[in-house]
């Protein structure tokens, strides 16, 4: 799916929302299976039954016009469901290397975000993260890395990671 498909979800979202105003989540991130480089994180991959990422400038373009709130779904290796919801969540724009804003946690999944919150955005091509290696690359991920972790949904060479290993994970996000 390229970028202009996306776009037309997201048209098709705000359609929906006119009729159930608050009640959607759009999901943002479902696991990813290969790596992926800065210019697909950018304009966003894949389809919603599969590997699919949104696209951080559409993330952007969303959080920044209006207050969205995160819920993240999962599931572990032992078929616990586990969620994690931050009021606050905003991805800045391109020259601020998509920096991640989030806080306001609930849930009983753990608030692991939280450690990655005002990273910017890293894949294997583009290094941002804290540490003096390369983490996307070292983690095979491309994610708000500081040095490196404390989760990460997007690992290709590993299962994604929360307080523990997950068979899946959903990122979802909602106008609040
Ligand atoms: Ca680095």
């Amino acid at each position: 799916m390229g970028a202009l498909a996306i776009r037309d979800i997201i048209d098709k979202i705000h359609d929906c929302k006119r009729f159930f105003k608050h009640l959607i989540y759009l999901m943002i991130l479902h696991r990813h299976q290969s790596r992926r480089t800065w210019v697909e994180c950018e304009n966003g991959f894949g389809d919603i039954h599969g590997d699919f990422w949104l696209g951080n400038k559409y993330t952007h373009m969303l959080t920044s016009t209006g207050k969205y709130e995160l819920r993240v779904d999962m599931v572990d290796t032992n078929n616990n469901e586990t969620y994690a919801v931050y009021k606050t969540f905003i991805i800045g724009d391109a020259a601020s290397k998509y920096k991640l804003t989030v806080g306001d946690y609930s849930g009983n999944a753990g608030d692991q975000f939280i450690f990655h919150n005002e990273m910017k955005f890293s894949t294997f091509d583009q290094d941002n993260d804290r540490a003096r290696t390369n983490c996307a690359l070292a983690h095979t991920g491309s994610w708000w890395y500081r040095a490196c972790f404390q989760c990460d949904l997007s690992r290709t060479d590993s299962p994604p990671f929360w307080t523990n290993t997950l068979s899946t994970a959903v990122m979802m996000i909602r106008k609040i």
